[in-house]
């Protein structure tokens, strides 16, 4: 039987960088899930259509895909593709969108966010392109959870997620599926395999970090069955509701196991690591950390080396924050470069028009027009393709492309939970200095340009206005400020920082002593201490 539950829209339901991320207490109160996805429903007009549904097996993952199956049903949806177990990484489900020609899909998911009955739960919807719903259509949504009055439910039992198969409920079809074997099959496609065989069985070690996320069974199932990566390979493989208290998020604070590994004694020739959800990577070689805009830019200048990218690129795309360092190789291939601001959601368009081949952003994550999501493993088996082909180790391959195309420094320096009112009023300020700054010395350089970035979009002509503080030197050095648009408690200030080192020389510095003067010219210029009280960086990355 189907009900409409009587409902009042409930504050804040506003989805950000990358869907609705809230505390799981929230998201399990009273009405809370069923209300945004009712919005969803509304928005994207459910009936007769057919959605894909997973999640990154986080606390609350399988209540919720009960609760969104029955209300599928109830707003006569026609069919349901669902992960077993109501796993999916995102990449996975962009995939399985795509593969079956649905109308979208619903991933939930907090990402990088820690998971567990205090932590963090979050729901994305993705369209039929596979692709993070745009600004527009989160907006419609946001809208929607404003004004309900109802949501509809169907009464009925749990679906059984655990089996694979078909089964009916209240007349719409749910089909389980192995969460894995359609992702592994298109990555056969992609990349060598016959070679990284051949890689591992000549004895190369490589450590796959998958931080009890939900990129444990895909790496298992293609490093370890696939390509005969010794057992064990993959660490921290099996997904668990709080990632094991582990802090799914793959960079080197974050992931200090692996990094005190790839950097000690007897360290595997290769390290990577992923996030919550499967799609953010971090790579790391014997000794060396791969920062993610350099992993972008050492992909653009290899990818042909793998039969899935052979015939070359059509361009490459960053997030702004994201350091100039694909921007170089793009250039010296001949291609198109874009500039987006931070979100995945802005390449789609990109992806779609055929601009576009690679993806990347400095938050750890790569990604091509395979699907429509960043994608943590399939970096990281480009990168194993690139290093079977090229015989070299990974500090070599960075250490030619840095000779090749000069250094662009880079880190990212976040402060985390600042009060919003402060972190606010700091932006508010910066903002303010931007008109007065060009020409102006700091540190010894000079300002050349300071602005807001806003972003048109080449395909839509849709513009998106606010996204950043861009500081911008007469040495190629920059600055760039901005609030995280992921976080669930209070503010997060990311600094992202960049210097430029033309080579030969000076191209084997500690990436924090090069960017110091960019670094101080950062903290003077936002008043950071003053307004938030912060000298030192939560991460840094
Ligand atoms: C999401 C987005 C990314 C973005 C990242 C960080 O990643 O998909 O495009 O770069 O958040 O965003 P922010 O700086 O606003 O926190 P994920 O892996 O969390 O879905």
């Amino acid at each position: 039987m189907i009900t409409t539950v009587a409902t009042q829209p409930i504050a804040g339901q506003k989805p950000g960088t990358s869907g609705l991320r809230k505390k799981t207490p929230v998201f399990m109160g009273r009405h809370y899930l069923e209300n945004f996805t009712q919005a969803i429903f509304d928005v994207v007009e459910a009936k007769g259509k057919t959605f894909v549904l997973g999640g990154d097996g986080r606390y609350f993952n399988d209540r919720a895909a009960q609760v969104i199956l029955r209300m599928a049903a109830a707003n006569g949806a026609a069919r349901v593709i669902v992960g077993q177990g109501a796993i999916l990484s995102t990449p996975a489900a962009s995939h399985l969108i795509r593969l079956n020609k649905t109308d979208g899909g619903i991933i939930m998911s907090a990402s990088h966010n820690p998971g567990g009955p205090e932590e963090d739960f979050g729901v994305k919807f993705n369209m039929p392109n596979g692709g993070p719903a745009p600004e527009h259509v989160t907006e419609a949504m946001y809208q929607r959870t404003t004004e309900l009055t109802g949501y509809r439910m169907l009464e009925a039992q749990d679906v059984d997620l655990n089996t694979v198969g078909r089964s009916d409920l209240g007349g719409m079809i749910v089909d389980v599926v192995d969460p894995v074997s359609d992702y592994a099959a298109l990555m056969e496609t992609l990349f060598d395999f016959p070679a990284l065989r051949a890689l591992f069985a000549g004895g190369f070690r490589m450590r796959m970090d998958a931080m009890c996320a939900v990129t444990g069974p895909y790496a298992v199932e293609i490093l370890e069955n696939r390509l005969g990566a010794p057992k064990g390979t993959v660490t921290h493989a099996t997904p668990l509701p709080d990632f094991g208290g582990m802090h799914p998020d793959p960079n080197p604070t974050w992931a200090h196991e692996l990094m005190a590994e790839m950097m000690g004694e007897g360290a595997p020739d290769f390290g990577a690591a992923s996030d919550g959800d499967g799609d953010r990577n971090m790579v790391v070689g014997r000794g060396i950390y791969v920062s993610p805009s350099d992993s972008l830019a050492v992909l653009a200048a290899n990818a042909h080396l793998a039969p899935g990218y052979a015939r070359g690129l059509a361009g490459v795309a960053r997030s702004m924050p994201t350091s100039a360092a694909a921007d170089r190789v793009a250039d010296a291939l001949g291609i198109a470069k874009f500039e987006t601001p931070t979100g995945w959601k802005f390449f789609g368009n990109l992806l779609d028009a055929g601009k576009v081949t690679l993806c990347g952003e400095e938050s750890f994550g790569t990604g091509s027009d395979h699907v429509r999501e960043k994608d943590g493993l399939w970096a990281v088996l480009l990168w194993l393709n690139i290093l079977a082909a090229r015989k070299q180790s990974v500090a070599e391959i960075l250490g030619d492309h840095w000779a090749t195309y000069g250094r662009n420094y880079y880190s990212r320096h976040d402060f985390e939970a600042i009060t919003t009112e402060k972190a606010d009023a700091m932006m508010a300020a910066l903002r303010d200095l931007l008109p007065g700054l060009p020409g102006r010395e700091v540190e010894g350089m000079t300002i050349t340009a300071a602005d807001d970035f806003a972003y048109t979009d080449p395909v839509d002509a849709s513009v998106s206005a606010k996204q950043g503080v861009r500081i911008l030197f007469a040495d190629g050095s920059r600055i760039v400020m901005r609030l995280s648009g992921t976080g669930t408690e209070g503010a997060t200030l990311r600094v992202y920082l960049e210097r430029y080192a033309p080579g030969p020389d000076g191209l084997d510095h500690d990436p924090q002593q090069a960017l110091a003067p960019v670094i101080r010219a950062a903290h003077s210029l936002a008043r950071l201490e003053e307004f938030t009280g912060r000298t030192t960086p939560d991460v840094v990355t």
